[in-house]
């Protein structure tokens, strides 16, 4: 592990020790708090972490330093909010995973289905997001900036809610119609549920704390920061079908789910009458061997073909973008240009 991802993990225990003292100040059992803390560790630090870590490296790239060279207690802020992002995370899956039925998530099962968890999870949900706001409110209540993180915060929570609200009711378990479908519609709803929160959240954060948060630049940030964080949906859509569960951690579902993802709408674009019969008759049915059939005609079509050259695509305009963002104020490319360094043409 990189010396990078394990200060960052370094911090969590102390998060997590915090947040069981709140429990234990309000005259909680030891057997909530005991639940509280397994809550915590099993969702929210086996990641990637990149959301989190982003937070401290913006910083230290807006200050003109690295992530190593801040002082511990700078170090220890920034961590936290990284933490905070991490913990939106946890909330967020814990309660997709329920409602796509996964199975699997970063190599494990999905927490509703560890044995005596079931539909607690969903109160478990909102004891992550609950975790947030007591930590920002022991951490930043005095700083000038507190409330444009609670208020940040509140918002991309709120978008992303969109964005899988969108998605779950695009996707009716009863009632398959790909005629519904549409790549601007998949647009639509793979920048609400995760391009906010995945990547305007932690460049946005360390922003503020930066200083560099006059509103012209918070908008040159997000005119990047969504567009990249399209395409790492797109990512992910494109792993659901093509990765490993070794690889990516978990076992795709979105072709049984009957997701808008982009490779079924890519697939749309391109296929002939009698694929487009063979894909209405197969796709959103559960049971592997209808998803079968769809991928017999995903690879047909040479979707993995039509991908890369998205990819390419979608990454010359990124980098044209980038160069094009004015640092004049003290914002900088280089947090951008990181960002994108971080997902391009990733696997995992
Ligand atoms: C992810 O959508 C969005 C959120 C807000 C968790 P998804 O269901 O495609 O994610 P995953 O593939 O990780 O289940
Ligand atoms: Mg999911
Ligand atoms: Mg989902
Ligand atoms: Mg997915």
């Amino acid at each position: 592990m990189s010396d990078n991802k394990s200060r960052f993990l370094a911090e969590f225990p102390q998060l997590v020790s915090e947040l069981k003292d709140s429990l234990a100040n309000y005259g909680m059992p030891q057997e909530a708090i005991d639940w509280y803390e397994r809550n915590l560790n099993y969702n929210t630090p086996g990641g990637k972490l990149n959301r989190g870590l982003s937070v401290v490296d913006t910083f230290a790239i807006l200050k003109g330093t690295t992530a190593s060279e801040l002082p511990q207690a700078q170090y220890s802020q920034l961590a936290l909010l990284g933490w905070c992002i991490e913990l939106l995370q946890a909330y967020f899956l814990v309660a997709d995973d329920m409602m796509d039925r996964s199975i699997t998530r970063r190599g494990q099962p999905c927490w509703y289905r560890v044995e005596g968890v079931n539909e607690i999870a969903i109160n478990d949900a909102f004891m992550l997001e609950a975790a947030i706001y007591k930590l920002l409110k022991r951490h930043f209540r005095s700083e000038p900036y507190y409330i444009d993180l609670v208020e940040l915060f509140h918002e991309v929570t709120f978008q992303t809610e969109l964005g899988q609200l969108l998605d779950l009711i695009t996707a009716p378990e009863d009632k398959v119609d790909l005629s519904k479908f549409s790549l601007d519609k998949h647009s639509f709803i793979v920048i609400f549920k995760t391009a906010y929160y995945s990547f305007y959240l932690p460049v946005a954060l360390a922003m503020y704390v930066a200083g560099v948060s006059d509103s012209k630049d918070l908008k040159q940030a997000q005119d990047v920061l969504i567009p990249l964080g399209e395409y790492f949906q797109i990512q992910d859509d494109y792993l659901d079908c093509y990765g490993t569960p070794e690889q990516i951690g978990k076992i795709g579902t979105d072709i049984q789910d009957n997701k808008c993802s982009w490779i079924i709408n890519k697939a749309l674009q391109l296929a002939s009458p009698e694929q487009r019969k063979i894909l209405d008759e197969n796709y959103g049915k559960k049971g592997t061997q209808y998803e079968e059939k769809c991928k017999e005609v995903f690879n047909e079509l040479n979707i993995q073909k039509h991908y890369l050259e998205y990819e390419d695509q979608v990454a010359q305009q990124i980098k044209t973008q980038i160069s094009q963002v004015d640092e004049s104020r003290g914002f900088k490319q280089a947090v951008l240009t990181a960002f994108f360094n971080k997902i391009y043409k990733r696997s995992k």
